[in-house]
């Protein structure tokens, strides 16, 4: 069972039970003190459920330039081979477009031009890889949350799915997020790295910064962003390249 699983259990369970306490409160017991201790329990258990959502929209720490690592290390793929990725690569990603699909009113095809005219942010955050290393870094790109806003992700859209250019043995990288994760100030969609374009061992054109989770998360050469209802059908339904292959959590907070 995953962590974040547990967490909806908990906060469902919190305000079922705030919810119900206080119900109780007003009919039968009302101006009893046992009435107002059972209803200020409930209103512990609504500020503490509201403490578990806020938690995760919290923002990582961000850092100054003087924290710079001297060196960023790449891990995992550093070069996709397929035709395609070296083709696009070839011609310095002219003729690249994010795809953006799935539960979404408006399907979008955005170059790199496009991404840059939307908003920029530009944060200093410390990645850390499960394999034990970390890196600060400087990255600039185009918040997640105005991708989604102009493609307007249906009700029904639960998830954000990351599909990448490379691939282990034929099996995709891929990644995805809640909407929490993808409506966080700090998720980016990043082009660049302490203010060059991305090199391609760090995921050209783009990778997402998702700063909240561990380094698995943050999708290098993404190439395609669609929303989904359920994870079920993606790879092998537990929401990423490395929580299907191992059996890594879905939800890497840190
Ligand atoms: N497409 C893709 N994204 C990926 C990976 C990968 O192999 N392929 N490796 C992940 C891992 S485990 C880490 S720690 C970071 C490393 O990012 P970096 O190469 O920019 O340091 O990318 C993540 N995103
Ligand atoms: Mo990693």
């Amino acid at each position: 069972m995953s962590i974040s699983f547990l967490r909806r259990r908990v906060l469902t369970a919190a305000l079922t039970g705030a919810a119900s306490l206080a119900l109780t409160g007003c009919d039968a017991i009302g101006d009893s003190s046992t009435g107002r201790r059972v209803l200020f329990s409930a209103e512990k258990l609504t500020y503490r459920a509201q403490r578990l959502i806020t938690a995760r929209n919290a923002l990582a720490r961000e850092f100054s330039a003087a924290d710079l690592s001297p060196v960023f290390r790449t891990n995992g793929t550093t070069m996709p081979s397929s035709p395609s990725y070296q083709q696009h690569l070839s011609e310095g990603f002219a003729g690249w477009r994010l795809i953006v699909d799935g539960a979404v009113e408006s399907p979008l095809a955005l170059s790199l031009t496009q991404l840059a005219r939307l908003p920029q942010r530009t944060q200093i955050t410390r990645h850390d890889c499960v394999e034990g290393w970390s890196a600060i870094g400087q990255w600039t790109g185009v918040p997640l949350k105005f991708v989604l806003d102009a493609a307007r992700p249906r009700r029904s859209a639960r998830y954000i799915v990351f599909h990448c250019a490379d691939d282990f043995d034929g099996i995709p990288y891929y990644e995805s997020v809640d909407l929490v994760d993808g409506y966080h100030p700090q998720t980016l969609l990043a082009h660049s790295l302490n203010g060059a374009r991305l090199p391609v061992g760090h995921g050209a054109p783009i990778r997402l910064r998702v700063e909240r989770q561990l380094g698995y998360k943050h999708a290098k050469y993404v190439m395609r962003v669609e929303l989904v209802d359920s994870l079920a059908d993606v790879g092998e339904g537990r929401g990423g390249y490395w929580e299907d292959q191992a059996d890594y959590e879905w939800y890497a907070g840190i």
